[in-house]
């Protein structure tokens, strides 16, 4: 199936100052752009058009010859997952039932965000970092270039993106105040509850 590139949730300047609307301009119109042409040319070179880019993420996964497909599939719904992972005025401590569950998980939120940022701060060169539900339990992981947790049998709750393209602009070299914001300013936490719920 072909994915169509969604337009953002919010205005280009929305999540200002945290993220400018010129790491937007390039992060969404440019590198999501160029993800998604070249997924739905792949896909259908592939032979899998008739598949929910889902159903290609795991797929390719585990075809060595698929490597292009899945990293474009993956790096297509992940910019997805990240742009509805913030929102403006988000970030700080949750609501609903993700806290109650990250105190059950984490033990606490502070110890949540301690492994998440470690997650994201020491993921080397480019990649993500998830809250992920896997088995039930929620885990912090991390990821390098277009890994996603739906190739490795987990549920993706909220991923922040921390190739250099999403924070350069905005942070140059300081993925650690980068990765702070995000977890502080802009994490959508309405978001990851229905993730949870779904
Ligand atoms: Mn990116």
């Amino acid at each position: 199936m072909g994915y169509t590139l969604p337009d953002l949730p919010y205005a280009y300047d929305a999540l200002e100052p945290h993220i400018s609307a010129k790491t937007f301009e390039f992060h969404h119109d440019k590198h999501h752009a160029a993800y998604v042409n070249n997924y739905n040319t792949m896909v259908k070179d592939a032979g899998m058009d008739d598949k929910s880019i889902e159903e290609v993420i795991k797929a390719a996964y585990n075809d060595s010859s698929k490597t292009g497909l899945f990293n474009n599939a993956a790096q297509a719904w992940n910019h997805t997952f990240f742009w509805n992972s913030m929102k403006p005025g988000g970030g700080g401590t949750p609501t609903g039932a993700v806290a109650e569950k990250i105190n059950a998980d984490f033990g606490s939120y502070d110890k949540f965000k301690e492994e998440f940022k470690k997650a994201a701060v020491s993921q080397f060169g480019s990649g993500w970092a998830w809250l992920v539900l896997d088995n039930g339990t929620l885990k912090v992981v991390n990821s390098p270039n277009a890994v996603n947790p739906l190739a490795l049998g987990m549920t993706p709750l909220l991923t922040c993106d921390v190739w250099e393209h999403a924070y350069y602009l905005d942070y140059q070299n300081r993925r650690p105040d980068f990765v702070e914001t995000f977890i502080n300013s802009l994490i959508n936490w309405d978001f990851v509850n229905q993730q949870m719920a779904a």
